[in-house]
């Protein structure tokens, strides 16, 4: 009984905390700590992969501006996007790809939300977290939004780094300000 109500005040602080303002019925809802799984059913209904999607390039785009406490805040604005997903709002592949990639991509997103200060380790998170989020997008995580994958070959001591954007020109989340247009568009998607 107690996890629904705590994971409820946990949203309100991190609501509270990235400022984010999209929900003001949150506080209403947490005041009425007798109901839980029905109202919490009522509230994520109809939120669908787009948002972990958004809230992936708000990430991305901090990270091309070397914005360590944005791509913090976005990071967390993403857990919620993850924690917020109706599986019913999915189709039969998307759901399959989301159970196979939210837990790893959610403890990506915690990682960046709590590691502003260290970019380098943000930029870690990152480099798998977009593998995760191409799949999804693969699978029509988008919902049409058109989509570039990209490469930075010069990420990770030439190991290289891939990303997602919204953008057709190159804006390099890895290497930022240093090298901004570093990079190539290696996929089309949508
Ligand atoms: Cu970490």
């Amino acid at each position: 009984m107690k996890l629904p109500i705590l994971s409820i005040a946990m949203a309100i602080l991190l609501f509270a905390a990235c400022n984010s303002g999209t929900k003001t019925d949150n506080a209403s809802t947490a005041t009425d700590t007798t109901k839980t799984g029905a109202s919490e059913k009522a509230k994520t209904t109809g939120t669908s992969t787009k948002k972990v999607v958004t809230a992936y390039l708000e990430l991305k785009n901090a990270l091309t501006k070397d914005d360590d406490k944005s791509a913090a805040t976005a990071g967390n604005n993403l857990v919620e996007a993850i924690a917020a997903v109706d599986n019913a709002s999915l189709t039969t592949e998307q759901s399959k790809v989301f159970a196979d990639v939210a837990d790893d991509a959610k403890e990506h997103a915690e990682h960046i939300g709590s590691n502003a200060g260290n970019i380098k380790h943000q930029r870690e998170h990152f480099e798998t977290l977009s593998q995760e989020i191409y799949d999804l997008v693969k699978a029509g995580g988008s919902a049409g939004q058109k989509l570039y994958y990209d490469n930075c070959p010069m990420y990770n001591d030439g190991k290289g780094g891939n990303w997602l954007s919204e953008t057709k020109e190159i804006q390099n989340p890895y290497l930022g300000k240093g090298m901004p247009t570093c990079g190539s568009v290696k996929e089309e998607l949508n």
